[in-house]
């Protein structure tokens, strides 16, 4: 079994503790490698190698930094299919959305490669003469990235390019269930020409390596993607650094009775069920009008019937496996709720008996908005239809949850559709497209309980890992004082 370490300051490591876990494939719960479990005094080598690199990286004109971030998309993209295939094995997703996970992380290494060409400020006129005013664009300092495992190339390159970019120095803590990603797309980094120190990374627990690099006092931003929880726990904990999160989403699907049924059919089943439920933008709700309900519901079981769970990397397969036992269980106890509450189930709702972590895409029927099922994010392969009556009634259905991440609505309705835009309260709406599948030069997140506001991606992007400084510049040669004073 092979064992992999910490990179610190441009060295691969072995940590304090001594100690390690295994990452194991949710097809086969086989091992596929032994990693590190980090403490805190690897987290703070960690960061004391973040910051003896920043003024360097800083240092390193922004079209320098990108023209290794453009390597880094050639690199990645050169990998393909190696990088794809060992996302599947490591967290089992269909082969097919591996390659387009990695394919994200290209598409925003050049985005942002591109901004090493502009990392825009402003210009402004002053109120005083002779006075020149702008905005610049600074890196922060150190920033530490703590990533989820359902997106295991994707989501590290969404934070880390905009980061580098930037000019920060990182500390990076990958997933537990997704570490070999996390390293081998480090490794690409290296290879791009990232000097030593620049991009740290350290794996364990994010009880033991996380909080540790949350609290660091040298430490100037935290970027998260992960549970609400642990978003909470952040935001008591980071003291004043900057902090960007990303927390979920009770993603909703609007049918109205004016929409295309197969058409929405297709969107519920992409939706729902892609990467076995496991994405944050995940359509778990979908809020049918009364009208069509049981036309909808007789489509979508049809095409439910037809999905093939299995093994990733059958190129067959449409629903993986879960990532592991306690994903597993989870699913299992929200079908059980789901059943008590009331809700009925259409088809699926056991577990599969096989090797690894597999369980029946899910379908409950005549739910409401009031059932635990229709409020918590579940992260498996379960949807839930709710009918309604009307337009209005869909809207407060689709609102009535803590997250607002992504939307949609299918509608052949102009009117119905720019209404839902104004009115869904989310980060994102779809309009006859499925609640996932967002791109990376537009901005990404949610309003409510999905973040504090920040955004991933997109120019937006940028914001998180940077600092806006005002420029004044003088050039009357005498003390001017702005607001009037004489
Ligand atoms: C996530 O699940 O956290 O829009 C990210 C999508 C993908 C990204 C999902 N491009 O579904």
């Amino acid at each position: 079994m092979p064992v992999y370490g910490n990179l610190i300051g441009g060295k691969w490591v072995k940590p304090a503790s001594g100690r390690t876990f295994e990452s194991l494939d949710p097809a086969t719960g086989r091992p596929i490698g032994t990693f590190q479990s980090s403490t805190e005094k690897d987290i703070k080598k960690a960061v004391s190698a973040a910051r003896k690199a920043f003024p360097g990286w800083k240092a390193v004109p922004a079209p320098e930094r990108g023209q290794m971030l453009f390597r880094i998309a050639e690199l990645l993209r050169k990998d393909k299919e190696g990088l794809a295939s060992l996302e599947t094995r490591e967290m089992g997703k269909a082969i097919n959305e591996a390659r387009g996970d990695v394919q994200e992380a290209i598409d925003i290494a050049e985005y942002m490669a591109a901004e090493g060409r502009r990392l825009l400020g402003h210009t402004t006129p002053s109120e005083l003469p002779d006075r020149f005013c702008a905005t610049i664009k600074q890196p922060v300092g150190v920033f530490g990235l703590i990533t989820p495992w359902n997106f295991p190339i994707a989501i590290p390159a969404w934070k880390l390019m905009p980061a580098l970019i930037a000019g920060n120095t990182i500390v990076f803590k990958p997933s537990s269930d997704s570490p070999l990603c996390a390293i081998e797309f480090v490794k690409i980094l290296e290879k791009a020409g990232i000097p030593p120190g620049v991009v740290n990374l350290v794996t364990g627990s994010g009880r033991d390596a996380g909080g540790p690099l949350v609290k660091h006092k040298d430490v100037g931003g935290i970027s998260f993607t992960g549970s609400m929880e642990t978003g909470i726990w952040i935001t008591q904990n980071a003291g004043l650094k900057k902090v960007g999160l990303e927390l979920g989403g009770k993603n909703p699907i609007i049918v109205m009775d004016d929409a295309d049924l197969d058409l929405a059919v297709d969107g519920v089943l992409w939706g729902g069920y892609a990467t076995t439920g496991q994405r944050c933008t995940a359509a778990s709700r979908v809020i049918v009008h009364e009208k069509v309900l049981k036309a909808f519901e007789r489509k979508l079981l049809a095409r439910i019937g037809k999905l093939k769970v299995g093994n990733g990397m059958d190129p067959k397969t449409d629903v993986g496996p879960l990532v592991n036992k306690a994903a597993v269980d989870k699913t299992e106890s929200y079908v059980k709720l789901g059943k008590d509450e009331g809700a009925r189930l259409c088809c699926g709702g056991k577990r599969i008996a096989r090797k690894g972590f597999f369980f029946q895409p899910t379908l409950f029927t005549n739910c409401s908005m009031d059932m635990k099922i229709c409020q918590e994010e579940i992260f498996g392969p379960i949807v839930s239809l709710i009918p309604v009556k009307g337009f209005s009634q869909a809207i407060d259905a689709a609102n009535s949850v803590d997250y607002g991440l992504s939307s949609a609505i299918y509608t052949s309705s102009m009117k119905r559709a720019f209404r839902a835009i104004e009115l869904m309260d989310a980060g994102i709406t779809y309009v006859n497209s499925s609640t996932i599948g967002a791109e990376v030069h537009l901005p990404f997140g949610g309003t409510k309980a999905t973040g504090n506001g920040t955004r991933e991606a997109g120019i937006e992007g940028l914001n998180e890992f940077t600092e806006t400084k005002a420029v004044y510049i003088d050039y009357s040669g005498r003390l001017q004082k702005a607001q009037k004073i004489k």
